[in-house]
């Protein structure tokens, strides 16, 4: 675009704004407030985009493409306005429009508020494939639940957590349509009997709860072309405001409390990452979205494909996002047979055809696993089609290996009068997959070692990715702008292009250019640290980053142990020798995850100890960022030197937030877990810190037993010293972390903390080390983004498209 042109566009575009502001506020753009101005901004983006997004639709409507449908009870999808502008092509001329008239951007977007729609890693990674897929021209959409309070706020108040709901759609939320005329009706609980209708056995549901399921459709703009696709969040109402005849009979409370239960669904979030609470809410909540994004999506592919069904399964993949959608396979086999008139075999072909399952974790106590009583009362129906499923697919199995009963057994989808939602998962789809390859190996040869004996056709691995328009480019523009102009540009289009940077590792020039990107990414953090915290952190020290959900196998504690050693080697020697360190720290606990709040409390209160020493000489630095989320993450990743990825081997399936780190050039110290070690074999050995127990070593702990925890501490009074400390009042009056002391050593350290501490105190040297010397670091960390083309969702989408979808 020449200069002349782009002046045209901007006069255009300010001309249409102020127009906006006047047609939303009332006022004129000199009255109007912030608020006002971020959402006339919105609006106006909302209308560009509508206009593509229609435009989308019709071509696949027309054209009958394959679509993609990610079932999810999760989408973290984070602010959306800035995304939206750049991804039309906007982004200069919106920032300098904005700047002429005087306004502020920054201010505008913090307006918007972040929908906390998912708690952690899975939520976050269905944002990422959204983005990816629409920046692929790829068919693919999000069907999910749109909770009117999302995952809670965090505060921190004298060092705990406290959680305030998080009410995101206070001021509405410019980019979502609702779109009653597409609303579906859900049944719950009631009875089924059988009857025959011209001849045919039906099932007919009586004396059901109806709930009135609405969506809510949020456009998923791709990258500089013409694609966009949807994310539809369904809201639960009841069919009428008021229930009529109880009103009459002077019932109020009754007609009220039905509204109530009935929009209960949809109400919140639950706030577990990693955690299963068997709740019947929950229960409901799966249904419900399951239940009206499949009838949506086959009333839509009959309407486009002559009211057949025809060729429905070579059309229509339906990802499920973990195990919480797998009743996806008992609804559409109820509706292929009791709505479409299928017979159970067509049914089931069509049925595993069409279905697809990505695993999430191997934490026991995250499998689902619910009560037969339960789902046979909320669903009678549902449970009916699981208990046929269970009984032809164990049938199956025993015919087909009737001499290994005893596994055959394992393999039961009802069991002990529970129904295990992972392996109904299994037995319904045409693919499992883990989400890095340590995972997808543990799946294979542990969690689901049964199941892939008997389906290891069905087996597959795609290691996650991240969206490098949101990781880098948006949230790390100075490092973006540096990229183009030395690299080039092609970059953006294929992430593996930034392969180019590793010939620019010894040039000084861009060296000094890129260490100053990096400190002024860090100055950025320093402000929101002295705004938020009221502390003054300096820029120039190692910022040492671990933010994540808090979880004991993520071992945010053992991070804290090695801060609180590190303090007690310099309160024996102020002189030692380090390069100055900021630890930074942030991350929700589950509100019901008293031992994980702990760990709140002890991050903060070693940080009040820490920060108040003046003896230090403001060596070490410990800061605890209240109510992690995608856009505070957005200001911490381009900040950050050392990313900690360091959880127990085998436990984290892969971990996300390594490779958002990576991606802005910060030095993994992790453990050979998930996709560190992905990470590891990307960059070499040499440009990444690795420590601890291999997941090999973890589960032959676990298995056969052998590791004390009480023997390292006999043995290192270094240990002793920071476990006393823990419950003799170093870290406050009255402050006892008996219950971490006790998990440490009464109940033999279940996450290898303190069998891993010596190596990562080790490790820790290393990075130290490492840092001092700055041409060292400054080329490892260029290495580093020059390698993570790798751990871009785009080449994820790619895997999922090829060896799962078989898109290509
Ligand atoms: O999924 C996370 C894993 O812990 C990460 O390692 C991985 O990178 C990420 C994306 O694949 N899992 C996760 O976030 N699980 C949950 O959030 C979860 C929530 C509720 C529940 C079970 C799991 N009942």
């Amino acid at each position: 675009m020449n200069s002349s042109e782009k002046k045209k566009q901007k006069e255009a575009f300010k001309a249409a704004y102020i127009n906006k502001i006047e047609e939303v506020s009332g006022d004129c753009l000199a009255e109007s407030s912030v608020l006002k101005q971020y959402q006339a901004l919105a609006e106006l983006v909302m209308d560009d985009i509508t206009t593509q997004w229609a435009k989308s639709n019709t071509k696949y409507n027309k054209h009958q493409n394959k679509q993609v449908y990610f079932f999810s009870i999760e989408f973290l999808i984070g602010r959306l306005l800035k995304s939206y502008i750049n991804n039309l092509g906007l982004e200069d001329i919106v920032t300098e429009s904005l700047k002429e008239l005087g306004l502020d951007f920054t201010a505008i977007q913090e307006q918007e508020s972040d929908p906390g729609l998912g708690n952690g890693g899975l939520g976050r990674l269905m944002a990422c494939y959204l983005d990816s897929s629409a920046a692929m021209d790829m068919p693919a959409h999000g069907n999910g639940i749109r909770y009117k309070y999302g995952l809670f706020e965090q505060r921190i108040i004298n060092g705990e957590q406290v959680e305030v709901a998080d009410n995101w759609l206070r001021n509405g939320y410019p980019f979502e349509i609702r779109k009653p005329d597409k609303a579906v009706i859900i049944k719950f609980g009631g009875t089924i009997h059988s009857e025959k209708i011209n001849g045919n056995l039906t099932f007919v549901h009586e004396n059901y709860e109806p709930i009135l399921a609405v969506p809510y459709d949020i456009p998923v703009k791709g990258y500089h072309n013409e694609t966009v696709n949807s994310l539809r969040l369904w809201s639960a109402e009841t069919l009428e405001d008021f229930d009529l005849p109880k009103f009459n009979q002077g019932q109020f409370l009754d007609a009220v409390r039905h509204k109530s239960e009935a929009e209960s669904i949809s109400q919140i979030l639950y706030p577990n990452d990693n955690g299963f609470d068997g709740k019947l809410l929950r229960l409901k909540q799966e249904y419900f979205f399951v239940c009206a994004g499949l009838k949506r999506i086959v009333r839509r592919y009959k309407q486009f494909n002559n009211n057949s069904m025809d060729g429905f399964s070579q059309k229509i993949c339906i990802h499920i996002n973990d195990t919480h959608p797998a009743m996806c396979g008992p609804e559409l086999m109820r509706i292929l047979m009791d709505e479409e008139g299928f017979g159970w075999d067509d049914a089931w072909k069509m049925t595993v055809e069409s279905i697809s399952f990505t695993n999430h974790t191997v934490l026991p106590e995250a499998l689902e696993k619910w009560p037969v009583s339960m789902m046979k009362s909320l669903l009678p129906r549902i449970y009916m089609i699981i208990e046929e499923i269970n009984q032809r697919f164990t049938q199956e199995i025993y015919a087909k290996y009737p001499h290994d009963m005893e596994r055959n057994y394992g393999l039961s989808i009802i069991n002990n009068d529970q129904i295990h939602m992972a392996s109904l998962a299994i037995v319904a789809s045409h693919s499992i997959n883990g989400v890095a390859e340590l995972h997808s190996k543990i799946l294979r040869e542990e969690t689901f070692k049964g199941f892939y004996q008997v389906f290891p056709e069905r087996f597959h691995s795609v290691t996650n990715g991240v969206t490098p328009r949101r990781f880098l480019m948006n949230s790390n523009p100075d490092l973006k702008d540096l990229l183009n102009e030395s690299i080039g540009t092609q970059w953006q289009g294929n992430l593996f292009e930034l392969k180019r940077l590793l010939n620019y590792l010894n040039d000084p020039i861009f060296s000094d250019k890129f260490n100053a990107v990096k400190l002024s990414n860090k100055i950025r953090l320093a402000e929101h640290i002295k705004k938020h915290n009221n502390l003054i952190v300096d820029p120039a020290s190692v910022f040492d980053i671990q933010v994540k959900r808090i979880h004991a196998y993520k071992r945010q504690l053992l991070d804290a142990l090695h801060v609180l050693y590190l303090y007690n080697q310099l309160k024996e020697n102020p002189h030692l020798e380090i390069a100055p360190r900021t630890f930074i720290f942030a991350g929700k606990a589950a509100p019901g995850y008293y031992y994980a709040k702990q760990i709140i409390r002890l991050i903060n209160a070693i940080a009040k100890m820490v920060n108040s020493d003046k003896t230090l000489n403001e060596k070490i630095r410990v800061v605890f960022l209240e109510n992690f989320n995608v856009s505070l993450a957005e200001i911490i990743y381009p900040a950050a030197n050392v990313s900690e990825q360091i959880s127990t081997a085998g436990k984290e399936a892969s971990g996300t937030g390594n490779m958002k780190f990576m991606m802005n050039g910060a030095i993994t110290l992790g453990t050979m877990d998930g996709a560190n070690i992905e990470i590891a074999e990307a960059v070499g050995p040499t440009n990444i810190v690795t420590f601890g127990l291999s997941s090999d070593e973890v589960s032959q702990y676990e298995k056969y037993g052998g590791y004390r925890s009480i023997d390292i501490y006999e043995k290192d009074p270094r240990i002793q010293q920071v476990m006393h400390q823990l419950i003799d009042g170093t870290l406050g009056f009255g402050l006892n972390f008996q219950n971490i002391y006790d998990s440490l050593l009464l109940h033999n350290d279940t996450y290898f903390v303190l069998k891993d501490f010596n190596a990562y105190v080790d490790a820790q040297n290393r990075v130290d080390q490492l840092y001092r010397n700055e041409r060292t670091w400054t080329k490892m960390s260029m290495t580093n983004i020059a390698h993570s083309g790798m751990f871009s969702s785009d080449r994820s989408i790619l895997d999922y498209q090829r060896e799962i979808w078989k898109i290509i």
